[in-house]
């Protein structure tokens, strides 16, 4: 992708009411556009937040805006698929993938147990330090914007791991690999609010991206989405990173890492 005229395309969809207005959140979604190709971008979210589980929306909203800022390319996180049985065997195995990254236990617990609060549809910050959420954003949370990975090279990069190239992994993985990128995150935890989709994710800069092929029960529309922060001292420029640093993941296979 050419770096003149990139603009950042944002979809969000809503039932009843807009998401400010209290509105139930159905879909999300992020990508990165040439003028060329706006239509076409345009129409993929549009599709995206016509045909989702969580429902039909009533509010829709897509927004386009240039992006000035050079765009960063970044290699993308390791995947390994961990096979569970049950959602407990995948809930402990996200905890000690969690304690792996070096998040304390004592904070994960307390993580945990904030869990069922949060009603949020963007993510939330915690500090590794004291367990404190610290994004502020309340209802709202912290949305990870402008990131993108292109078709054609995620397919490959899928072909090659033996992986099946789906439109959510790759979202999903390129929101982690922007996220794992910033110097201040240790992990991040998610998994989708979709009820029909139960493969959730523990990612690190030391553990990659850890698939875990069950962290809820089909049904259930509470997805989670956590990131563990290092230092709330520069929380500001943190969260403008998550939310205004272009990013581009583009596979090389040279520049694979290797993690444990
Ligand atoms: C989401 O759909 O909101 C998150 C999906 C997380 C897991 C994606 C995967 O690795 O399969
Ligand atoms: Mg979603």
């Amino acid at each position: 992708m050419v770096q003149s005229r990139i603009y950042s395309v944002r979809m969000r969809a809503s039932e009843k009411e807009s998401h400010e207005n209290g509105g139930k959140h159905i879909s999300g979604g992020e990508l990165l556009s040439s003028y060329h190709d706006l239509q076409m971008s345009v129409n993929t979210l549009l599709e995206k937040a016509l045909n989702h589980s969580r429902g039909k929306p009533d509010f829709l909203q897509i927004q386009c805006e240039m992006v000035n800022q050079p765009i960063k390319r970044v290699n993308p996180l390791t995947v390994h698929t961990n096979e569970v049985t049950t959602v407990k065997e995948g809930q402990e195995l996200a905890r000690s993938l969690l304690e792996k990254t070096g998040v304390p236990k004592d904070i994960i617990e307390q993580a945990y147990k904030q869990i069922p609060e949060y009603a949020v549809r963007g993510a939330i910050l915690i500090d590794i330090q004291t367990g404190e959420r610290i994004d502020g954003r309340i209802d709202k949370g912290v949305r990870v914007s402008r990131m993108d990975w292109q078709w054609e090279n995620f397919e490959k990069w899928a072909k090659s791991k033996a992986v099946l190239a789906s439109p959510r992994l790759k979202e999903a993985l390129a929101l982690a690999t922007k996220v794992c990128n910033h110097p201040l995150t240790i992990a991040e935890l998610c998994w989708s609010d979709d009820p029909n989709y139960i493969t959730g994710y523990v990612a690190g800069k030391n553990i990659g991206y850890q698939r875990i092929t069950q962290l809820k029960h089909y049904g259930d529309e509470r997805g989670c989405r956590i990131f563990f922060v290092d230092s709330s001292s520069t929380i500001h420029t943190y969260v403008s990173y998550l939310e205004e640093q272009p990013i581009i993941v583009q596979w090389e296979e040279d520049h694979d890492s290797r993690v444990d």
